[in-house]
């Protein structure tokens, strides 16, 4: 056991690269995401509403086999969330990110799907997603653009998506995307990066959108997954299915944490049962109607690439005003648990992007840098990036 645990010991002490969610903010609540340095070390992971995953190097999905694998459906072997996180149609959802690598340029895309009963039982290769957001080429005036992935970090690594309206209540699950595409003018060579949360949708919406299964979102060879952007582009049509008719585009700003929530249990749509803290659900409740009535944005198409959105995310993006979510944690959150409510005064919109841990060596261009039996480094040398070829074996190819 003691072996294990010190092979698991130096494993987590490596961990490096892309980057994961580390936590969603829904109307200035914070709730967990799946903690990938120590939740796959653990017996029982804590109960979040994050799907979970083994993929502790954080690398993308193995496409060696095209864009068909079922871990592009919620990451790498990926398992059920325990929890979901009670959400109203219309509310806005941050989605924050460690530190992602600027040369990882591409769209940003999310998806839902009806899980029905629920989420938590759901078969995997069953969700049918549809499309609520994508934004890839913002700025192509110069070589390689501005991208989706380079407005999220510039808003803090991390991504605001709104919940349509329209949409019938009920469990679905948000698939949260991103692609980078420094690779993609050979074929395989686009990388997702998919990570999903169980969500129990509340509202008087009626559509049920029809959807597409995570293993058909894509094909290795359409344009927003072929493409080579390092040589001009005039448009980029951001891949997989159609944008669903009731998204919103929305501005991009970060969510201010006023409160931490935990994932709710239990199964029966409708009633928010099993809540853990009392200070979550009362919030989330009450900040519905603000940040409704923030939505200021303009509709726009998944295909939408222009400047103007780029300026838009700037302007609207003042670091010290956190978004419009954070006045509606003034009213503080009515604490019926005592102890179980962790406000924080000060409006800390920062995710806590941890640093990599650097121990030991990094792993040179073209060696190996995982793989189910390594023991060895799992980061690579500057320039390069460890790449998953199959469970077995990983390397550091050019970043
Ligand atoms: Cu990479």
């Amino acid at each position: 056991m003691s072996r294990n645990f010190l092979a698991l010991a130096s494993f987590l002490a490596t961990v490096s690269a892309h980057g994961h969610v580390t936590n969603v903010v829904i109307n200035g609540v914070s709730y967990a995401g799946w903690d990938i340095n120590s939740y796959p070390y653990m017996a029982e992971a804590p109960v979040v509403a994050a799907w979970g995953t083994p993929n502790t190097g954080g690398g993308p999905m193995d496409v060696s086999t095209g864009y068909t694998n079922p871990d592009l459906i919620c990451s790498l072997n990926a398992t059920n969330a325990k929890g979901y996180i009670t959400v109203a149609a219309g509310d806005k959802i941050n989605v924050q990110w460690t530190a992602w690598p600027d040369t990882h340029h591409g769209p940003v895309l999310d998806y839902l799907a009806s899980c029905g009963d629920s989420c938590e039982t759901v078969d995997k290769t069953t969700l049918e997603f549809f499309k609520i957001d994508g934004v890839g080429l913002v700025d192509n005036s110069a070589v390689p653009g501005v991208w989706g992935d380079d407005e999220l970090i510039e808003n803090n690594n991390s991504w605001m998506v709104q919940i349509p309206e329209s949409i019938a209540p009920g469990n679905y699950v948000l698939r949260h995307e991103l692609i980078a595409l420094h690779g993609a003018s050979s074929e395989g060579g686009a990388q997702l990066y998919p990570q999903c949360f169980s969500l129990q949708i509340t509202g008087s919406g009626t559509d049920e959108p029809a959807g597409v299964l995570g293993t058909e979102l894509y094909t290795a060879t359409e344009a927003g997954i072929l493409v080579d952007i390092y040589n001009s582009i005039d448009s980029y049509t951001v891949p997989g299915p159609t944008l669903y008719s009731g998204a919103s585009s929305i501005v991009q700003a970060t969510s201010a944490i006023t409160a931490t929530g935990e994932a709710s249990t239990g199964g029966g749509t409708g009633s928010a049962t099993a809540t853990a803290t009392g200070t979550a659900t009362a919030t989330a409740t009450t900040a519905t109607t603000t940040a409704t009535a923030s939505t200021t944005t303009a509709p726009a198409t998944s295909t939408v690439s222009t400047t103007s959105a780029r300026s838009s995310l700037v302007t609207s993006q003042s670091p010290s005003a956190p978004s419009s979510v954070t006045s509606t944690s003034t009213t503080p959150p009515t604490t019926s648990l005592p102890g179980t409510s962790t406000l924080v005064s000060t409006t800390t919109s920062a995710p806590t992007s941890s640093t990599p841990p650097s121990t030991g060596s990094a792993q040179a261009l073209y060696d190996q840098c995982g793989g189910l039996t390594w023991e060895g480094s799992t980061s690579c040398a500057q320039g390069a990036t460890c790449h998953k070829y199959n469970p077995y074996y990983s390397q550091c190819i050019s970043a």
